[in-house]
């Protein structure tokens, strides 16, 4: 039996996010055994059968559209899986799902990682809800619900993603009425990172870097007392629709362009036809569409 006539269900996301919230819940305590033990495999394996345990108590036709897995050969719950009791009458929903985002922080003991779920119930006029980006990785801006508002109050330009990192981080100390050299910006540490990193030094804003968990890091920028204004960088691409959905429902916004690693990459997504999208800039909203997203 549903748990309630589904008539009682007038707006069914604010009833099951709590469930979700619990499944996310439930995979971080499990996954607290494995903390500093040097293997994030099984972190991540603890993290995914508490998620699936929770959801096997959850009354929902739910679609996995993002898994995980794919990326380090984890352990995962993966795309095109069913999740939920599937009861009928029970709500459909679109999820994009990382149990666990940062299994090297746990494996090393360290802070930072974070269990993730974004779930879409279907909505009219909305094809594509959670948005499953065909590139390895993306490039990626995000930014708060301050820096947004004061584009629109003082009506200047909207930053842009393919726009000299001087003028952004400009821009972005205008709207924060900041200091460029107060300005914070947190990325991923990693070599392809360099010239970035050059330039933010260059123009003299602070950078903070982080190992792993890229989702909570671009989501940071609309968390208030954060500490974090920017999120700039090229991480995974399944992490910034995540990321892209939290911030979403924070009022901050983000802008991410796929970044093939390699020729090899480049030419396979134009021969899969996705030629044209290879200079896409997608929002937040491009990303995690509509107003259903939890
Ligand atoms: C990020 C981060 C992940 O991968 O997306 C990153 O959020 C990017 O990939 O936690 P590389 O590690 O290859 O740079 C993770 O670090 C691991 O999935």
């Amino acid at each position: 039996m549903p748990r309630l006539p589904k008539l009682n269900y007038p707006d069914i996301e604010r009833i099951i996010e709590f469930d979700f919230v619990r499944a996310t819940e439930a995979a971080a305590l499990n996954s607290l055994r494995w903390l500093g033990r040097g293997d994030k495999e099984r972190a991540d394996a603890a993290a995914c059968d508490a998620m699936r345990g929770m959801f096997d108590l959850m009354n929902i036709c739910g679609e996995v559209v993002i898994g995980e897995g794919i990326k380090d050969d984890a352990p995962g719950i993966f795309k095109g899986e069913h999740v939920g009791t599937w009861r009928p009458g029970s709500p459909p929903f679109d999820i994009a799902i990382d149990p666990i985002d940062g299994t090297t922080n746990i494996s090393k003991g360290a802070p930072n990682s974070i269990s993730c779920i974004a779930a879409a119930s279907p909505e009219q006029g909305v094809k594509v809800a959670l948005r499953d980006i065909p590139s390895f990785y993306m490039t990626k801006l995000s930014y708060g619900p301050k820096v947004l508002e004061h584009m629109q109050i003082k009506g200047i330009d909207m930053l842009r993603i393919e726009s000299p990192i001087e003028e952004t981080l400009n821009l972005v100390s205008q709207c924060l009425n900041k200091r460029v050299q107060d300005v914070v910006v947190m990325m991923l540490d990693r070599p392809r990172h360099k010239e970035m990193v050059e330039e933010i030094r260059r123009i003299g804003a602070s950078i903070r870097m982080i190992g792993d968990g890229d989702i909570a890091a671009a989501m940071a920028p609309a968390i208030p007392d954060s500490g974090i204004d920017l999120y700039m960088g090229i991480g995974g691409s399944p992490e910034a629709v995540l990321a892209a959905a939290g911030i979403k429902c924070l009022g901050g916004d983000m802008q991410c362009v796929m970044w093939p690693r390699d020729e090899k990459e480049r030419k396979k997504l134009v021969e899969e036809g996705y030629e044209k999208e290879l200079d896409r800039i997608y929002s937040a909203d491009d990303l995690a569409d509509g107003k259903n997203i939890v």
